[in-house]
C-alpha cells in the first residue's frame, strides 16, 4: 500500500475519515453536511498522494530528467474528485466505507465545483492531456492562470442566454497548494535603458510596474502508477514595490490580471488585459522553469536538451521573446546561441484556421506594455527577414507573408512558427490544410517542421468514470486490461458485434445512460423525455461554423412534415433533439440561435399532435460535468460543421467511444472516425473541404436559388419571420433570415438537402435495431485510437522525447 495508511482498508478509512471530520469542523460526524464530507475526503486524498507528488518531483530532479512545460491559457478540468479517487486507486475502499456509513458518495462528489478554466475544445484537450501524461509517467507539467472566475455560468430566461459569473473558488479549493516561496515578480510598462559596463551589455527596465505571480499547484494524479505531475496556476498579487502615487489604482489593475477567463473562442478582440494575462503567466512559468534548470545544471547552455516549452495555440507565444530576453539579457549569451536554444526548446500547436481567431497585437499596445519584449520581437523579425531574403530575394511575397511585424501589428502565429522546432495540427485533414493552404509558405520554407497529432480524449474520464454500464461490458468482453490500452483491447468487441446476447447488453447500457440523462433533465428543467426515442445530440460552443442553425432548421422541417404528411408521420421514429451550447457574450447572432432553439422547443414540445414523436431540449449551462452525463446517453452524434472549419473536434470522439453513431461532414477528425469504422458505420453528408474552399474562392453562392427552388427551405425561412412562433415578435429572427439569405457564409442552405437525407438514413437505420447495435459496437471497438494516451505517446515520440519517470514505490 501507499505511504499514508488511511486508505489501507475500509475500516481504517472509516475511522480516519470520522476523526478527521470531527477535528476539522468540531462537530459530530452525524451532523456533518455532504459539503464538509467532500472537503475532508478531498484533503485526505491530497495527503494520501503527497508523498508520491514529492517523490515524482524529487526523482525528476535527481535524475536530471528532461521535462515538458505545457503552457495553455485554458485547462477545462471540471471536477477532479472522482478522477482522483480512481487514479489513486482508492475509489472502491471509499465507496464501500461510505456505503457502510450511510454517505452517498455520488452526492459528495457533486459538492465539488466544476473548474471551468477554459472555453471548449482547446481547454478540455489540455485537461485530457494532463490525465494521460501522468498515467504514462511522463514528466509534463501544466502552466495556466488561476482565474478567480472561470467560464461564465449560463442561465436561460425567456429563451435568451444570460451570463452569471462562475464563482468556482467561492469555497475552499481542496486540491491546490499555494507556494509562496516560488513567487516571481513580473515587470510591465516603463522603459528600457541599455548601457555597457566593462564591455558587457546591461539592460535595465526602468520605472516598471511589477506584479507578483504566486503559484498554486494542483496535483495531476496518474492512474495506478504513483506518479503525480503538477498543474501550476498563477495568481496575480501586489509586488514588493509599487507606484507610490497611485497605489490603489495599481492594486485594482493588477488583481484584474487573474480575475477572469475571456469567454471568446472565435474573435481576437485585441484587449490589453488579455495581453497582460499572456505575458503574466508566460513570464512567471518560464522564469520558474529556468530557475529550476539552473539549480539542476548550473547553466542554461543545455536547456534545449532538458526542457520543452509547449505553446498551446498562439496564446502563450510570448514564450519565444521571453526566453530570448532571459538568455540574452540575463544570461549574457550571444544572440545566435540564444536563438538556437530558443528554437530548439519551443513547440507550437495550432488549433484553428478561422482567420478572425488568429491573434495579432497592435504594435503601440504591445510596445507600451512590454517594452523589452517588443524590441526583442523586432530583432527576431529583422533577422528572420534577412534570412528569408537569402532564399527568396529582397521584398519577396514570401517575406511579407512570413513577417512577424507588419501593418502595425505583431502576428503571434508567425512568431510561434519561427520560434519553434515543431508545429503541429490537431487532425489529419487540419494539418493538410495548414501545410498546403493556410501555412503553405512556412511549410515550403521549413520543410519537416509541420506534423500532425490527431487529438484524443482520456478514456478514464469519458468511459471509466462516466459510463459504469459500459465498463462492465468492456470488462466482460475485453478483459480488465482494456483500461491500460484501449487501442489494443477494444477491437475484441468486433467478435461480438452481431451476437444477440451481447447486443442486448449494449442496448441495456444505452438505455440506462439515457434514463440517467432524462432524469437529470427532468430534475433541472422539468422536461420529460421518452428514452425509447432517438437521442440526437449536438453539444459544443455555439458558433456559425458548427451549424447548430442547420440542426434547428431541420427540426422545423420535421415538424412541418409531421403536421402535414401522415405517411411520413407513420414512418418517423420518435426523436429527441438535445442541444447544449454557450455563446460568447458579445456574439449577437449566436445568442439569437439559442433563442431560436428555445423557441422551437417551446412550440414543438407543447404540440400534442406531434410531441410524442418530436421533442427538443436545450440543456442549460453545458459544462464538463454535464457532458459526463450527456456523452454516454447519445444515439446520434451531430458533427455538422462546414467542412474545413472544425480543426478536429473532440466531442465526436467522446460520443463514438460511448457507442453513438456520427452524423457528420467530412471535417476535422470525423474523417478519421470514418476511415476507422468504414462507410457503413457512419453517416456522412455535405460538401467536402475542397468543395468549400473552391466555392469561397469563387465568392460563395446565391442562397436565394435555394430559397426559391426548395419548398422546404422556403417554408422554414418564411416561418422565421411570419408569426409562426406564438408570442414571439415577428422581427425576432429577422437577423437569422438575413444572414441565411444574405451570404450564408457557412453554407447552411446549400448543405440542407443532403443533411435531410442523412437524417432520413438515420431514421431508417435505427428502426433496424440489429443493424444499429452492430454499428454502435463497431464504433466503440474502433474508438481506442482516440485515447489521449495514444496522442501523448505520439507527441512524445515525435516532439518531446522525454523518458517516463522511474519512481521507487514505497514498500
Ligand atoms: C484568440 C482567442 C479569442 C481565441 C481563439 C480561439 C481563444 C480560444 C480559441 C479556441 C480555439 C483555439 C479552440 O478551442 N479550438 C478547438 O481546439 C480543439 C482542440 O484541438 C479542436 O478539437 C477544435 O476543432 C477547435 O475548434
Amino acid at each position: 500500500m501507499n505511504n499514508y495508511p488511511n486508505f489501507k482498508d475500509k475500516e481504517t478509512f472509516k475511522k480516519a475519515f470520522k476523526a478527521y471530520l470531527e477535528a476539522k469542523y468540531a462537530i459530530d460526524f452525524e451532523k456533518s453536511t455532504p459539503y464538509q464530507q467532500y472537503v475532508v475526503l478531498g484533503e485526505m486524498i491530497r495527503y494520501y498522494i503527497a508523498k508520491d507528488w514529492n517523490n515524482t518531483n524529487q526523482v525528476t530532479f535527481d535524475t536530471k530528467a528532461k521535462k515538458v512545460y505545457y503552457f495553455s491559457m485554458e485547462f477545462l478540468i471540471g471536477r477532479m474528485i472522482t478522477n482522483n479517487l480512481m487514479n489513486a486507486g482508492v475509489y472502491n475502499v471509499v465507496k464501500e466505507a461510505f456505503d457502510d456509513m450511510g454517505i452517498d458518495l455520488n452526492e459528495v462528489e457533486h459538492q465539488e465545483s466544476d473548474a471551468g478554466l477554459g472555453n471548449g475544445g482547446l481547454g478540455r484537450l489540455a485537461a485530457c492531456f494532463m490525465d494521460s501524461v501522468a498515467s504514462l509517467g511522463l514528466p509534463v507539467h501544466g502552466n495556466c492562470i488561476r482565474y478567480r472566475y472561470g467560464f461564465f455560468e449560463q442561465g436561460v430566461v425567456n429563451g435568451y442566454q444570460v451570463e452569471h459569473p462562475d464563482r468556482w473558488l467561492k469555497d475552499v479549493h481542496v486540491w491546490e497548494i499555494r507556494k509562496d516561496d516560488q513567487a516571481v515578480e513580473i515587470p510591465f510598462y516603463g522603459y528600457i535603458q541599455m548601457s555597457t559596463v566593462n564591455g558587457k551589455l546591461v539592460v535595465e527596465h526602468k520605472d516598471a510596474e511589477y506584479v507578483k505571480a504566486v503559484p498554486y499547484d494542483v496535483p495531476m494524479i496518474g492512474a495506478g502508477n504513483h506518479i503525480v505531475n503538477t498543474l501550476r496556476l498563477w495568481s496575480a498579487e501586489p509586488a514588493s514595490t509599487y507606484p507610490e502615487n497611485d497605489a490603489f489604482q495599481y492594486a485594482r489593475n493588477l488583481r484584474e490580471i487573474s480575475s477572469m477567463l475571456y469567454p471568446n473562442d472565435d474573435t481576437d478582440e485585441g484587449k490589453l488585459l488579455r495581453l497582460k494575462q499572456q505575458y503574466f503567466f508566460v513570464a512567471a512559468g518560464v522564469n520558474g522553469a529556468i530557475r529550476l534548470h539552473k539549480k539542476t545544471f548550473g547553466t542554461v547552455k543545455n536547456l534545449a536538451d532538458k526542457v520543452v516549452f509547449h505553446i498551446n495555440d498562439t496564446h502563450p507565444a510570448l514564450i519565444v521573446p521571453e526566453l530570448m530576453r532571459i538568455l540574452v539579457d540575463e544570461e549574457g549569451l550571444p544572440w545566435e546561441e540564444a536563438w538556437n536554444i530558443t528554437k530548439n526548446c519551443c513547440a507550437y500547436t495550432n488549433h484553428t484556421i478561422l482567420a478572425e481567431a488568429l491573434e495579432k497585437w497592435p504594435v503601440h499596445l504591445f510596445k507600451r506594455l512590454l517594452p523589452r519584449i517588443y524590441t526583442i520581437t523586432e530583432e527576431i523579425n529583422r533577422r528572420v527577414l534577412l534570412e528569408i531574403a537569402q532564399t527568396y530575394g529582397p521584398n519577396s511575397k514570401q517575406a511579407y507573408d512570413m513577417a512577424i511585424i507588419k501593418d502595425g501589428r505583431v502576428h503571434m502565429a508567425t512568431l510561434a512558427i519561427h520560434g519553434s522546432f515543431s508545429v503541429n495540427g490537431v487532425a489529419a485533414l487540419h494539418t493538410e490544410i495548414l501545410k498546403n493552404i493556410e501555412m503553405k509558405v512556412f511549410n515550403d520554407y521549413y520543410p519537416g517542421k509541420f506534423n500532425n497529432k490527431t487529438n484524443g480524449i482520456t478514456h478514464r474520464r469519458w468511459v471509466a468514470q462516466s459510463n459504469p454500464e459500459l465498463v462492465e461490458i468492456l470488462n466482460k468482453y475485453c478483459g480488465e486490461e482494456w483500461i491500460k490500452d484501449p487501442e489494443k483491447y477494444f477491437p475484441l468487441l468486433l467478435k461480438i458485434a452481431d451476437d444477440p446476447k451481447a447486443q442486448k447488453e449494449f442496448a441495456k447500457m444505452k438505455k440506462a445512460r439515457k434514463d440517467a440523462l432524462a432524469a437529470k433533465i427532468f430534475k433541472e428543467q422539468g422536461i420529460s423525455l421518452d428514452t425509447n426515442s432517438i437521442f440526437d445530440v449536438q453539444v459544443k460552443r455555439l458558433h456559425e461554423y458548427k451549424r447548430q442553425l442547420m440542426n434547428a432548421l431541420h427540426i422545423m422541417y420535421i415538424y412541418n412534415r409531421l403536421k402535414s404528411d401522415a405517411e411520413f408521420k407513420k414512418n418517423y421514429h420518435p426523436h429527441t433533439f438535445i442541444f447544449g451550447a454557450k455563446a460568447a457574450s458579445g456574439y449577437v447572432l449566436a445568442k439569437k440561435i439559442i433563442k431560436l432553439i428555445n423557441t422551437i422547443a417551446d412550440k414543438v414540445n407543447n404540440d400534442y399532435e406531434t410531441n410524442s414523436l418530436l421533442k427538443v431540449v436545450f440543456c442549460v449551462n453545458y459544462n464538463v460535468t454535464y457532458a459526463e452525463t450527456i456523452m454516454p446517453a447519445a444515439d446520434v452524434s451531430e458533427q455538422i460543421s462546414t467542412a474545413s472549419k472544425e480543426a478536429s473536434g473532440t466531442g465526436n470522439m467522446k460520443f463514438m467511444m460511448n457507442g453513438a453513431i456520427t452524423c457528420g461532414t467530412l471535417d476535422g477528425a470525423n474523417v478519421e472516425i470514418g476511415e476507422l469504422v468504414g462507410d457503413d458505420n457512419i453517416v456522412i453528408f455535405g460538401m467536402t473541404a475542397k468543395e468549400v474552399t473552391d466555392l469561397y474562392e469563387q465568392g460563395g453562392y446565391n442562397p436565394w436559388d435555394y430559397y426559391n427552388n426548395d419548398e422546404r427551405i422556403h417554408q422554414i425561412i418564411d416561418q422565421l419571420t411570419n408569426g409562426f412562433f406564438d408570442h414571439v415578435d415577428p422581427n425576432e429572427f429577422q437577423m437569422i433570415r438575413d444572414t441565411l439569405l444574405g451570404k450564408d457564409n457557412y453554407f447552411v442552405l446549400k448543405d440542407f438537402d443532403s443533411y435531410v437525407k442523412a437524417q432520413e438514413k438515420i431514421n431508417e437505420l435505427y428502426k433496424d435495431q440489429k443493424k444499429w447495435l452492430h454499428m454502435s459496437i463497431v464504433n466503440i471497438a474502433k474508438s481506442g485510437f482516440f485515447t489521449t494516451d495514444r496522442t501523448m505517446r505520439q507527441y512524445n515520440q515525435d516532439i518531446w522525447h522525454v523518458s517516463p519517470i522511474q519512481t521507487v514505490k514505497a514498500p
